[in-house]
C-alpha cells in the first residue's frame, strides 16, 4: 500500500524543514509524498528535491497545486484573463516539476473558483473556460495525471466543481485520458455524497487518480483520523479501492491540531492496515455476494462479520 500524508500538519509541530519531516514519513512508515505547488518547494530546484526525496527513501506521489494571492476571486476560471492566465501558467509549471521528481500526478482543487452571491457569475462562461483550461493543461502534459479534486464548498459559499456529479461532466466534456478525479472522503461527506458510490464509479472507468482520506461528521472539512467517525463508510470506501485495484497513494488529509502529528499519522496507518486485514478476512468475493443479493439484512450481517475480523 502506497501511503503519504500533509506535510502541513508536521510543519505545525516544528521547523518548516522539509529534510526534518521527510525523516520522521520515513520512520512512521510513509512511502510516498504529495508536494503543495508553490508552497512546498519554493526555490528548491526539482533536482535537489528529488534527492532530498531518495535520501529517506521516499517517491513523489504528485504536487498539489495551491492558488494564493491574486486568485480569491477565482483561478482557472477568473474573469480575468490575465489571472485566469497566471492560474494556467502555474499549472503547467507545477507539471514541469511534478514530471522532473519524477511524480505522475498533478492535483488540482480550485478553492476559489466559485461564488458567495446571486448574480456574481456568469456559470456558462466559467464552465467553458474550465473546459478549455483542462485540455491546455491535459495537453501541456500528456504523461501525467491531471486530477480534478473537489469539495462543495469552502473557500467559497459553493465551489464550481463541487460533487461527483459536477466532476463527471467536466470530465466527460473536456475530453482527455490523463483527466481524472482526486477523491477526497471529508469533501464527499460534506456533498452528502457516499463515498464509496464515487469511488466504484470513477474507479471502474480508470478515472480514480487520487485518494485523500480522512473523517468527519459531514457539516465541515473536519480532517479526522481515518476510520474515527464513520468506520463503516470508510470499510465501503476500501473496499472499492480494492476492486478496482486502485495503485496509487493514498494521502491522509487529516487535521492534527491538537494531536502530535506523528502519533496521529501512526493511527492512520495502523487503522487502514486493519481495515484493510478485514476485508481480506471476510473475503472480497464474500463482500460481493452480499452486495449483489440487494439486501440490508445481509448488509447488516456483513458489517458485525466486518467489525469481528477487525483485529491489531
Ligand atoms: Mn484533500
Amino acid at each position: 500500500m502506497k501511503l503519504a500524508t500533509r506535510i502541513n500538519s508536521y510543519f505545525r509541530s516544528g521547523d518548516k524543514n522539509l529534510d526534518r519531516v521527510f525523516a520522521q514519513f520515513e520512520e512512521v512508515g510513509l512511502t510516498h509524498v504529495d508536494l503543495n505547488y508553490p508552497e512546498h518547494v519554493g526555490e528548491t530546484p526539482a533536482e535537489q528535491m528529488k534527492q532530498l526525496l531518495e535520501s529517506h527513501g521516499l517517491k513523489l506521489n504528485g504536487v498539489a497545486l495551491r492558488f494564493r494571492g491574486d486568485f480569491i476571486n477565482g483561478e482557472l476560471g477568473n474573469a480575468d484573463p490575465s489571472i485566469a492566465g497566471k492560474a494556467l501558467r502555474l499549472c503547467r509549471e507545477a507539471c514541469d516539476y511534478c514530471r522532473a521528481v519524477g511524480g505522475d500526478t498533478v492535483t488540482i482543487w480550485l478553492g476559489f473558483d466559485g461564488f458567495d452571491y446571486s448574480f456574481q457569475i456568469d456559470y456558462t462562461r466559467v464552465w467553458n473556460q474550465l473546459v478549455n483550461a483542462y485540455r491546455t493543461v491535459c495537453d501541456y502534459a500528456p504523461d501525467l495525471k491531471i486530477s480534478i479534486e473537489y469539495k462543495p464548498y469552502e473557500e467559497r459559499s459553493y465551489a464550481f466543481i463541487d460533487s461527483m456529479g459536477i466532476a463527471g461532466m467536466m470530465l466527460a466534456e473536456v475530453d482527455r485520458p490523463n483527466l481524472g478525479v482526486t477523491l477526497d472522503y471529508c469533501h464527499m461527506l460534506m456533498k452528502h455524497e457516499n463515498p464509496a458510490m464515487a469511488c466504484d464509479i470513477f474507479g471502474g472507468r480508470g478515472k480514480l487518480f487520487g485518494v485523500h482520506l480522512n473523517d468527519g461528521y459531514g457539516v465541515m472539512d473536519d480532517g479526522l483520523m481515518i476510520g474515527t467517525a464513520s468506520p463503516m463508510k470508510t470499510l465501503e470506501f476500501i473496499y472499492y479501492l480494492k476492486k478496482h485495484s486502485y495503485d496509487s497513494a493514498i494521502y491522509f488529509d487529516t487535521f492534527p491540531t491538537i494531536e502530535d502529528a506523528e502519533e496521529e499519522c501512526a493511527q492512520n496507518i495502523a487503522m487502514i492496515g486493519m481495515l484493510d486485514r478485514a476485508l481480506d478476512a471476510v473475503g472480497l468475493d464474500e463482500v460481493q455476494r452480499v452486495i449483489d443479493a440487494n439486501s440490508g439484512i445481509e448488509a447488516a450481517k456483513l458489517m458485525r462479520r466486518l467489525l469481528c475480523a477487525c483485529t491489531e
